[in-house]
């Protein structure tokens, strides 16, 4: 039985004038609710229906999936109208008279999940694809979206007998001398543990992938930042000139390089300046170098250091990533690049090295990629830990609760646990329709 059935709809469609707009419906008996309007198709069959409101009559695309077996898992209606705002909002409005209220954003899919038709990992997923602003960032959305990871599945399988023979242990134990063997447990642990261990890399980098890597570029003028950035940027996008303080303010532009989702900041060069124009573009590098997630500081090869990118980088040294530029023109050591010619092989790779931990984007489809899914699966891998290192002598008790700790985990990763603080979150970065 379906959780929640009043009839919902909404557009599936942005309001804008269009070729096409979908309207969605969903609810229980969805046949009755509509009659004034239409008389429901053949399931699953394509089909005009003429409908008639209020002095209007639209020639519509009616699709019918009855309930179990639709998206939300109650009956749905998706209704192909001709994609003019006024028209569908009108229609939208006769719906509500029909008594099928405005759905929240995300209520389609919430009710997919809380029928059972879909899982909260997946359902995550999702909304990262409608999202997603690069092809690496679609791609890693579709794998997630399309199963659940495997490894949830084994590791409920290894922990599954565990948990019966600890709770049989804790209630038993004593009087009928059956013991834990946790030798044999931290042993079937040992193979999810290094199975963990490598989802947590893979997840740790797609976590950059997902939300994009924020890159500053920064250095003395006519190190090559600007040339950098029109290469990375795939376009002419900063003004590049031998002038040295060409480049007075931050310049930002998103893109893809080699399968990295980039955000890129151009700044000004870092000199002392008597030009009050220069010194403001100069003043502005301190944000970008607060924001970034990494920034790669230019010195043309053959160059000395100088003290003003010096001091200015200090407190980021972290993450600061070293570049030698001009590589058409001498040996450089480190990472040396020619944006020029295009060479920048060494920078993708100190790039991959340092934000996914040397993995290619592609390694990290199907891993999980949101900060809330991270942490649980540190949290489950804390859980872990702590069963290896647990002493022969311990009582049943501890090693019970810390697998059913482990357990908990998973189902809060699922939503199994219909938290609905999980929901809630969810749902609140979701467009309407969907
Ligand atoms: N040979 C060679 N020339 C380069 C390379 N990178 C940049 N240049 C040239 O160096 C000059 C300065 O490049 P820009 O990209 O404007 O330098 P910038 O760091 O943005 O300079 P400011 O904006 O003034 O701070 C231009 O004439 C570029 O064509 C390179 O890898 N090799
Ligand atoms: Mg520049």
């Amino acid at each position: 039985m379906p959780a929640v059935s009043d009839p919902i709809c909404a557009p599936a469609t942005p309001l804008l004038p269009s070729a096409v707009a979908v309207l969605r419906v969903s609810g229980s008996d969805l046949a009755d609710t509509l009659a004034p309007l239409l008389s429901l198709p053949e399931p699953r069959k394509a089909t005009l229906r003429t409908l008639c409101w209020e002095g209007f009559r639209e020639r519509a695309l009616v699709l019918f999936f009855p309930g179990p077996s639709s998206y939300t898992g109650e009956d749905l209606v998706e209704l192909q109208v001709h994609g003019n705002p006024l028209l569908v909002r009108r229609l939208l409005t006769h719906l509500g008279r029909l008594g099928v209220r405005q759905a929240e954003p995300g209520e389609f899919t919430r009710r997919a999940l809380l029928n059972g038709k879909q899982g909260l990992l997946e359902a995550e997923a999702l909304r990262d694809l409608v999202a997603a602003e690069t092809d690496t960032q679609i791609r890693l959305a579709q794998a997630r979206a399309g199963a659940q990871p495997t490894w949830i599945h084994e590791a409920r399988a290894v922990l599954t007998p565990w948990m019966s023979r600890a709770e049989a242990a804790v209630d038993y134990g004593e009087d009928e001398g059956i013991g834990l063997d946790l030798k044999a447990l931290k042993n079937d642990l040992l193979r999810l543990r290094i199975g963990f261990h490598v989802e947590q890399a893979r997840s740790r980098a797609a976590i950059h992938l997902r939300e994009g890597i924020r890159l500053g570029i920064v250095g003395r003028p006519n190190a090559g930042k600007s040339t950098l950035f029109n290469a990375l940027a795939g376009g002419d996008r900063a003004i590049v000139t031998d002038l040295p303080g060409t480049t007075r303010d931050v310049l930002e532009v998103r893109c893809e390089w080699r399968g990295l989702p980039l955000r890129l900041f151009d700044t000004a060069g870092l000199r002392e300046s008597e030009d009050r124009v220069e010194q403001l573009g100069v003043a502005r590098v301190g944000a970008v170098l607060e924001e970034a997630d990494l920034v790669l500081h230019l010195t043309p090869v053959g160059d000395g250091p100088d003290g003003l990118s010096e001091t200015t980088l200090a407190p980021f040294r972290g993450k600061v990533l070293e570049v030698s530029t001009f590589a058409d023109r001498g040996k450089a050591s480190g990472v040396a690049i020619a944006a020029l010619q295009g060479d920048l092989d060494a920078l993708e790779a100190a790039l991959k090295e340092r934000l996914l931990g040397g993995l290619a984007p592609d390694a990290c489809l199907g891993a999980l990629a949101t900060g809330r899914q991270v942490e649980l699966l540190d949290e489950l891998v804390r859980q872990l830990d702590l069963l290896s290192a647990l002493d022969e002598g311990c009582p049943p008790e501890v090693p019970a609760s810390l697998l059913q700790g482990a357990w908990a985990q998973l189902a809060r990763l699922t939503g199994e646990d219909r938290a609905d603080s999980a929901l809630d979150a969810l749902f609140s970065g979701f467009c309407l329709g969907k």
